[in-house]
C-alpha cells in the first residue's frame, strides 16, 4: 500500500492548525499509520533538506524547521503520494489555490505549514529517515468498505 510522509511544521503547530490538518486528510479516506510530535534535531533537519543544501534559503530552512515542534505522519492509501501534494497545494502559499492548505492558511513561502513529500521514492526516504519501522502501525480501518468498492 502507498504511504507518504507528511509534517506539519512549527508554524502549524503554533497556529493550532494541527487539528484541522490532520482532518482534511482523515475526511479525505487516508489512513494514518505514524504520528510523532517531536523537535526535530540539525542533524535531522539538514538530512531531511539535503536536496536544497546548495539554495540560498537552506540555512533558514534548517532554521524554522528546528525552531518549535513539528508534527511527523506517515499516511497511507491509493494515490496518497501525489492527492497529499494537491491537498497541501503550490509551495507558495500566496499562490497556492484556495481549498488547500496552504492556500487556505498561509501568505509566505518560508511559513507554509507542512511538508509532503514530492514522489513514491522520497516518501520512502523520508520515512525511513523520519520513523523506525516498528514505530510504523499497520492496521485496517473498519471504515474500508464505505471507501472502497
Ligand atoms: P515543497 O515544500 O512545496 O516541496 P520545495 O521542496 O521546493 O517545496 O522547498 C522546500 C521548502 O523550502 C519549501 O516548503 C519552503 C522553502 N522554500 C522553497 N523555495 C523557497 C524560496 N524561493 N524562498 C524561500 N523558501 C523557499
Ligand atoms: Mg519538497
Amino acid at each position: 500500500m502507498e504511504r507518504t510522509f507528511l509534517a506539519i511544521k512549527p508554524d502549524g503547530v503554533q497556529r493550532g492548525l494541527v487539528g484541522d490538518i490532520i482532518r482534511r486528510f482523515e475526511n479525505k479516506g487516508f489512513t494514518l499509520v505514524g504520528l510523532k510530535f517531536t523537535k526535530v534535531s540539525r542533524e535531522l533537519a539538514e538530512q531531511h533538506y539535503d536536496v536544497h543544501k546548495e539554495r540560498p534559503f537552506f540555512g533558514n530552512l534548517v532554521g524554522f524547521i528546528t525552531s518549535g515542534p513539528v508534527v511527523a505522519m506517515v499516511w497511507e492509501g491509493d494515490g496518497v503520494v501525489t492527492t497529499a501534494r494537491k491537498m497541501i497545494g503550490a509551495t507558495n502559499p500566496l499562490t497556492a489555490e484556495l481549498g488547500t492548505i496552504r492556500g487556505d492558511f498561509g501568505i509566505n513561502i518560508g511559513r507554509n505549514l507542512i511538508h509532503g513529500s514530492d514522489a513514491i521514492e522520497t516518501a520512502q526516504r523520508e520515512i525511513a529517515l523520519w520513523f523506525k519501522d516498528e514505530e510504523l502501525v499497520g492496521w485496517q480501518p473498519h471504515l474500508t468498505p464505505w471507501l472502497h468498492e
